[in-house]
């Protein structure tokens, strides 16, 4: 029997489950977790849900978002069910009650995942949990309200962007077809989770956009945003949020910098870019993260760190450049 097959039969025949999912959790670990959920209670199971911290706000209009926990206080022996988290470290402060549980079931898309479940679903092709979760409760022939079609249509749709990442495949939009013949309102689910931001974030918006700058002949952007100006916006940390993409999707710009100043002499710096590796400027100045999005943390007045940042941003440019042309000379004397 594969473990597809023995996670099926686990699940008909348990009668008590916990469903845990990671930190940071995002609409496909939520969705999953709730749609799971429903259909076990359904059947009649004992179900507990958990996920590290909470439900983020934009989440709590599904129904059973409210019934999650943050923490595990009994039934740290039921069978833990793993959903969407690479490796248990991702649980956080589930990580060490998931290791002393006897049956782990894991089900994950991340191509890293670490098979850490006694049983293992992990099937890199599916674009999120979700569409994983759909397909396993349609061959149990598991009832799906519209409840449940909706929390899988929000994990599937957040995990693609959209249905815009490159993760899309025919089966996603098949499946994201099959939970729309729920009478589900794409257009008010995308306002709901992608396109509403609370008020102060617009007002912060207005003051970043009004600070705009242009650099080395518009291929660089950047915006800066201070503390004293998010006080002013009534606004928190979370709404700076995805203000930095602004920068990098002005044409012609290949790096967006947003510089938020958090006192007079620390500055958090973010990159965004298009082509060049953002990581490796990040680099230079100890922070990091990945080629088109990154971040570091410096010491200083503003003003001077705002220009080496962006003396060294536009070195970099300089030698993308220059390597681009090269590559060219090279592919030109190749052909010849
Ligand atoms: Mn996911």
């Amino acid at each position: 029997m594969s473990d597809r097959e023995k996670i099926i039969k686990l699940l008909r025949e348990g009668e008590r489950f916990n469903l845990v999912s990671h930190q940071l959790p995002d609409g496909d670990n939520i969705g999953s977790l709730l749609a799971l959920g429903e259909a076990l209670e359904r059947a009649g199971k004992e179900v507990q849900l958990f996920v590290p911290g909470g439900v983020p706000r934009r989440y709590r209009f599904l129904k059973g978002s409210e019934k999650i926990q943050p923490e595990m206080r009994s039934g740290q022996d039921w069978p833990m069910v793993v959903l969407d988290s690479s490796d248990l470290e991702r649980t956080a402060n589930f990580q060490e009650q998931i290791r002393q549980a006897k049956i782990i079931i894991n089900i994950d898309h991340h191509v890293t995942n670490e098979r850490f479940g006694t049983l293992n679903l992990v099937d890199p092709g599916a674009a999120a949990t979700g569409e994983i979760i759909y397909l396993l409760l349609k061959e149990m022939e598991a009832e799906i309200t519209r409840d449940m079609a909706l929390a899988l249509y929000v994990a599937i749709s957040t995990d693609t962007g959209s249905f815009k990442f490159e993760n899309t495949t025919p089966r996603t939009h098949r499946v994201a077809a099959e939970l729309l013949e729920y009478k589900l309102n794409p257009a008010v689910i995308s306002q709901r989770v992608f396109d509403e931001r609370p008020y102060p974030f617009f007002r912060l918006l207005e003051r970043a956009l009004a600070g705009l700058e242009l650099h080395h002949g518009g291929k660089i952007a950047c915006i800066t945003l201070s503390s004293a100006m998010l006080e002013e916006c009534g606004a928190l940390p979370e709404d700076l949020e995805g203000l930095i993409n602004y920068t990098r999707n002005i044409e012609g710009v290949e790096l967006g910098i947003m510089f938020f100043i958090e006192s007079p002499e620390e500055v958090k710096v973010g990159f965004r870019t298009k082509t060049v590796d953002a990581a490796r400027l990040a680099g230079l100045f100890n922070g990091g993260g990945h080629p088109r999005a990154a971040g570091c943390r410096l010491r200083g007045r503003p003003e001077e760190i705002k220009e080496r940042v962006l003396r060294e941003a536009a070195k970099l440019l300089e030698e993308g450049s220059r390597s681009d042309k090269e590559s060219d000379d090279a592919r030109n004397s190749e052909s010849q």
